[in-house]
């Protein structure tokens, strides 16, 4: 592979680029009208502009990027996350036009993009699911047979959903047909596709979930778990690696488990294997997520690989060269999403330009950012600015370094998540590792956000009156 397209925007078209310079490939970025001055544009050694803002006019256009590879010889195209990574059709599209797609093979993401499908596929491989049923249903008597076996409450799922969407809880008998009726139909308008089936619900699980990677040669390795428990109705906002909770023999069976998941679908590439974990520590295979994931780099860091370097190694036929027997945990990291929305009004996105932006830096400190100060930030896409990633040799260490490195972000112009994530870090629950997928909803509140302004602002006030009282007294001291 001589030059790579990144199809994608914002810091993960930069940390994708950042790899390929380093193995000394060429990079071809490409831009829409709202990205004409954006930094990921000037990184790259070719830019292509591609059309309008909205992103069905630029980013989701796979046949014009596809163009634009073939006309610059570009023999790799990386999507990253969002927009076409996903799309089993633009990673056939690819692989029909002699293009390497950097990810796995469009059977795989075709599996995977459906639950049911996905259920279907690892039946073979004894993997811990979610007591329930595993296929489409739409009989409400039925359904109402099953879910008393099940015991409530229930979850209604779409077979087609993901991010939460098209969920729906049910506590009691009499709220079942109600609720499936509503499911089904959401599930029609918002993918096509009315499948629903059934879960017992798991109140209060955390959601820890696996990387792994797989050749094209029948070796598949997992690189430990990310902690996702810290999460906003479906958004991600502080992840970390390794899990409080995870003994090295869970870590080994889910990892096992996790592997399996990939070879029942034939999987190339980075993949992430979504689990829920109950209060007694049992874990169940909720879905694959067929790409590279935003909070990737908290896994590099306690693993100490590049796993863009070696998305493009497998891509390009390499066998991977590690064993999983040398893999080991080193340190601890932490991952703060620092988005341009204001955690004092329900995280609206709050829109504008950056008068001021200063990233923190040093040691145990790693900023994978897509910004720079006077730009605005557009409203067409996904409002992340950058990711603050902290590692540190204890889980202690990272949370002091990411509490500091909070401190030494400098933003101006735009309100952000970053006085949330100092929220979280100095929250006790955190701190203890004792707190699952409500964490947020039970916790937080723009009020507690408030109260810890004003003691810091109390405690600066005193800081700065006892050094006035001093220097008062130094200057009625008699010499
Ligand atoms: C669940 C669940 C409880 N029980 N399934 C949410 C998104 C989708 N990926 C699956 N999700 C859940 N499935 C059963 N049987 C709770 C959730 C869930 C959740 C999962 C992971 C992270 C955050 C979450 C927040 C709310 C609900």
């Amino acid at each position: 592979m001589k030059k790579i397209l990144v199809a994608n925007r914002g810091e993960i078209a930069i940390r994708v680029m950042r790899t390929a310079k380093k193995m000394g490939i060429q990079t071809v970025a490409v831009f829409s009208e709202a990205d004409r001055n954006a930094p990921h544009v000037r990184y790259a050694d070719e830019a292509v502009y591609i059309g309008k803002a909205p992103s069905n006019q630029s980013y989701l256009l796979g046949d014009k990027i596809i163009e634009v590879a073939k006309n610059l010889n570009a023999d790799g195209i990386h999507p990253g996350y969002g927009f076409l990574s996903e799309n089993a059709h633009f990673a056939e599209l690819c692989e029909n036009n002699n293009i390497m797609f950097i990810g796995p093979k469009s059977k795989a993401i075709k599996i995977m993009g459906s639950k049911l499908a996905a259920k279907d596929a690892v039946k073979a491989y004894n993997i811990p699911m979610v007591p329930g049923i595993d296929e489409a249903i739409t009989d409400v008597k039925k359904a109402k047979e099953i879910a008393k076996k099940i015991g409530f409450p229930i979850l209604i799922k779409a077979s087609a959903g993901g991010g939460g969407k098209g969920m729906r809880i049910v506590e009691k008998e009499n709220e079942l047909e109600s609720q499936m009726n509503r499911a089904i139909s959401e599930a029609t308008s918002a993918f096509g596709d009315g499948s629903v089936f059934i879960e017992k619900y798991v109140t209060s699980p955390r959601h820890i979930e696996i990387q792994i990677m797989a050749d094209s040669h029948g070796n598949v390795l997992h690189f430990f778990e990310r902690e996702c428990s810290i999460q906003r109705r479906h958004q991600k906002v502080v992840e970390e690696a390794p899990s409080t909770i995870l003994t090295p023999e869970l870590r080994k069976k889910m990892g096992e488990a996790a592997i399996n998941v990939a070879r029942s679908c034939d999987y190339l590439g980075a993949g992430t294997v979504e689990f829920l974990m109950d209060a007694d520590l049992n874990f169940y295979f909720l879905e694959m997520n067929t790409r590279l994931q935003v909070e990737h780099p908290v896994t590099e860091l306690i693993s100490g690989v590049d796993l863009v370097e070696l998305q493009i190694r497998v891509a390009r036929g390499e066998a991977l060269d590690i064993k999983q027997e040398d893999l080991k945990i080193n340190g601890h990291a932490l991952e703060l999403r620092v988005y341009a929305e204001d955690p004092l009004n329900d995280f609206l996105p709050s829109v504008g330009t950056l008068k001021t932006y200063k990233l923190p830096k040093g040691k145990g400190v790693r900023v994978d950012n897509g910004f720079e100060k006077g730009m605005d930030v557009p409203i067409y896409y996904d409002p992340m600015l950058s990711k603050l990633i902290t590692y540190g040799q204890t889980r202690n260490e990272a949370i002091q370094l990411m509490l500091k490195a909070i401190d030494n972000y400098h933003v101006e112009g735009v309100q952000t998540t970053l006085p949330f994530g100092k929220f979280v870090c100095e929250h006790d629950a955190f701190i203890s590792g004792n707190f699952d997928t409500h964490f947020v909803k039970k916790y937080y509140s723009p009020e507690k956000l408030l109260e810890q302004h004003k003691e810091e602002a109390k405690i600066a006030a005193i800081i700065a009156l006892k050094s006035y009282l001093e220097d008062q007294q130094l200057l009625r001291l008699p010499n």
